[in-house]
């Protein structure tokens, strides 16, 4: 059985990474590097499950690297290299589509969110997508994967599949079941404008995410206009079960002040939401915008950005390369 604890997440390069990505994600992956062996994919294949215009993705796929070395990870630590430049991952996934289960996919919330009522027109790609997601994890034999809570169902599945694939082929315990790794208070960060979504990078209004490029004065008027309640703050967190969006900006101040949820009801209790945003506003500019000044200094050298990307894919290939070797032989393929 292999025993040795291994990181793998990915992120796709869909456009500016955001408060949630950094909070749900990418400040985990940084504490991740200092204990584990860690491997950072920017997902490009995944992006490209809905159109994704060419010249805009190669950009993004750079930005997000820039945000990866941004935030902390260090690629003498960490494996850091794109999806589409290992051709393992796209082999191991037809290979786990043909072990995955259409009853399966079709429990995909994810799917049925982003194809919203167009189902017939959303691509195969997408539907398909936790199957790549499990090529992903299980190509590296990953033991833990970080990610936000809206990828636990997706993780619950790569463990269906890694466990068919061990019974169906008798080699129990090939694949390890990977773990999801899901932050405790930041599980899921919602828009700013409307509590009951995810914040997220294909949200049309500029207005409801806080983007890690963003400028200090883009911060405050972001918080200032954010949706919140006309109530004073209540004395304890519970109380706002039904005002999401207050709900949410209280959960951001809590994180990045890095202060208990439950202090911080006792500091803010009593007191009007514009003063919480007030607040709010001052740590995140002094948490984002130094991030957002790095990346933009890193995309001033894209050469040094595809050479980390080139020296990752070299590291990524030679475990992918072997692992495969391996997966192909259970399967029975020449
Ligand atoms: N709002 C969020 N709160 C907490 N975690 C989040 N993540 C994304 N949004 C939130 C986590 O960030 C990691 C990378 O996500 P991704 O970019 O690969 O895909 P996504 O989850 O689909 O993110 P977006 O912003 O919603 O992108 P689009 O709009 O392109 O679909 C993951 O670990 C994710 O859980």
């Amino acid at each position: 059985m292999n025993k040795k604890k291994l990181v793998f997440s990915g992120v796709q390069p869909t456009g500016n990474l955001h408060l949630g990505n950094y909070l749900g994600a990418l400040r985990n992956f940084v504490s991740l590097q200092k204990e584990m062996e860690c491997i950072y994919c920017v997902v490009d294949l995944h992006a490209i499950t809905t159109f994704q215009d060419p010249s805009q993705l190669t950009n993004n796929v750079l930005e997000t690297v820039a945000s990866f070395l941004a935030t902390g990870l260090n690629p003498e630590k960490s494996i850091i290299f794109n999806q589409s430049s290992v051709s393992a991952h796209t082999e191991l996934a037809w290979i786990l589509n043909c072990v995955s289960r259409i009853g399966w996919l079709n429990r995909m919330t994810q799917f049925k969110d982003k194809a919203g009522g167009e189902k017939e027109k959303a691509s195969v790609g997408l539907y398909i997508y936790p199957n790549l997601m499990a090529a992903d994890i299980l190509l590296y034999k990953a033991t833990h994967v970080p990610v936000g809570a809206d990828q636990k169902q997706h993780l619950e599945l790569s463990r269906d599949i890694a466990q068919k694939f061990n019974k169906d082929f008798k080699c129990k315990d090939f694949f390890p079941l990977p773990e999801p790794l899901i932050p405790k208070n930041v599980s899921r960060i919602m828009s700013l404008r409307d509590g009951t979504k995810k914040m997220s990078k294909s949200e049309e209004s500029d207005y409801s995410r806080i983007n890690l490029k963003d400028s200090a004065d883009e911060i405050s008027k972001k918080i200032k206009k954010a949706k919140s309640d006309s109530d004073t703050i209540p004395d304890n967190f519970k109380k706002l079960e039904d005002k999401p969006e207050a709900l949410n900006l209280i959960t951001i101040y809590s994180e990045v002040s890095k202060k208990d949820i439950n202090k911080v009801m006792i500091e803010m209790s009593g007191k009007e939401y514009s003063f919480l945003k007030t607040k709010l506003a001052e740590i995140l500019i002094s948490e984002i915008t130094p991030v957002g000044k790095e990346i933009r200094k890193l995309l001033e050298d894209k050469t040094h950005l595809r050479r980390i990307l080139k020296k990752g894919k070299e590291k990524a290939s030679i475990i992918a390369e072997e692992n495969l070797k391996n997966i192909r032989e259970k399967v029975g393929l020449l």
